[in-house]
């Protein structure tokens, strides 16, 4: 090749090697074979060239050509596998980041003792019954042998509702009783079910609150006794509160739907309120074995059929489990008490073995 073309290729070379990228690289490409390029002027020119010279200036342009498409294209191989580099870099995904991100929320107390009855009555047989807050007179009371003038039907102690449920008074749940009533009105024996749940009653003072949360439970089958409620309960209380050796106390107690009737004692030191040891007793819940006559408005033969149920209250068992000193904060909403007692969705659960 002549000088000036030696020349260009040598330019062209050095630009190209400068070209930090595609767009660089586009710029030489036009500068050299776009219509107002450098060689396409050289070619434009070939026409002036005298004809004797013409023949090998021209191969010599077309040599020229085909090394500068050689490199553009070259330098273009390595723009773009470089782009292509920085690109998945940068789109790359760290699969050593957490697979979740962290919870913004936490659980509530209650939600999480409800969580904790679930996992270990559910370990034991027990499955989870839910139903209307609203009820009928007949499903809180009557069927429970709760006569009209026991105290529990008084006025301050029941959230009455306007009209009527099945011809009786609608009234707001004051236990979670209704709902072994309708378990048992809709299946057969054997049943082993508890039912958590929202209770209200007319009382309003620093211990107690018109709603609150309850936990009953009730076993009905052939040959039931009251080996069985102790036997269940004990495990439970340990099981829930995490100490093997935790004493357990059966006293006996009265309830209408109940016969015979106990509530249930655990050991706990009264002046530091550790449970356990300690030597004083702390009433937990109250139990019992199914009154004849809360089978009966059932439909069933308390001959051949004998139960047991239990009741606590999910806010006391919550508040002795962690310490809590006040009820109140449980309906607040207070994010700060939240932050504090509240558990993390993705929190290990742990069930203790009872003793
Ligand atoms: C049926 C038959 C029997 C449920 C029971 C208790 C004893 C009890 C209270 C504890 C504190 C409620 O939260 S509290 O105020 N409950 O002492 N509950 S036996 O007995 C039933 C329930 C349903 C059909």
């Amino acid at each position: 090749m002549t000088e000036d073309l030696d020349a260009l290729l040598s330019r062209t070379e050095a630009e190209l090697a400068q070209a930090a990228d595609l767009r660089a690289l586009d710029a030489v490409r036009v500068a050299t074979l776009g219509k107002s390029g450098a060689l396409t002027a050289l070619l434009k020119g070939l026409g002036a060239v005298p004809a004797e010279q013409r023949k090998e200036r021209g191969a010599a342009l077309n040599t020229l050509k085909s090394r500068l498409e050689a490199a553009l294209e070259a330098r273009r191989a390595v723009l773009e596998e470089a782009a292509l580099d920085a690109r998945l870099r940068a789109e790359a995904t760290d699969v050593t980041l957490p697979a979740r991100p962290a919870p913004q929320g936490l659980i509530h107390p209650i939600s999480r003792t409800i969580e904790e009855l679930t996992a270990i009555f559910g370990a034991m047989g027990f499955a989870v019954v839910e139903g209307p807050d609203i009820e009928g007179d007949w499903y809180n009371f009557a069927a429970l042998n709760i006569p009209d003038h026991h105290p529990a039907r008084q006025d301050q102690d029941t959230f009455y509702l306007p009209g009527e449920t099945d011809g009786r008074r609608t009234v707001l749940r004051t236990q979670t009783s209704p709902l072994q009533i309708r378990t048992m009105l809709a299946q057969e024996p054997p049943i082993r079910i508890i039912a958590p749940g929202r209770t209200y009653r007319a009382d309003h003072d620093a211990t107690h609150s018109p709603m609150f949360h309850q936990v009953e439970g009730l076993v009905i089958d052939r040959g039931i006794t009251l080996g069985h409620l102790k036997g269940c309960l004990t495990d439970f209380l340990r099981a829930f509160f995490g100490i093997a050796t935790l004493p357990v106390r059966f006293r006996s107690s009265y309830f209408p739907f109940t016969e015979p009737s106990m509530e249930v004692d655990i050991g706990w030191n009264r002046r530091t309120g550790e449970l356990g040891g300690g030597g004083d007793w702390l009433e937990i819940l109250g139990s019992g074995m199914v009154h004849p006559r809360v089978l009966a408005n059932c439909g069933l033969d308390a001959r051949e059929w004998q139960g047991f149920a239990f009741g606590m209250g999910i806010e006391r068992i919550t508040m002795l489990k962690h310490g809590m000193a006040d009820l109140r904060p449980f309906y607040e909403g207070d994010v700060r008490w939240l932050r504090h007692y509240g558990t993390s969705p993705l929190a290990p659960f742990t069930l203790h073995e009872a003793g």
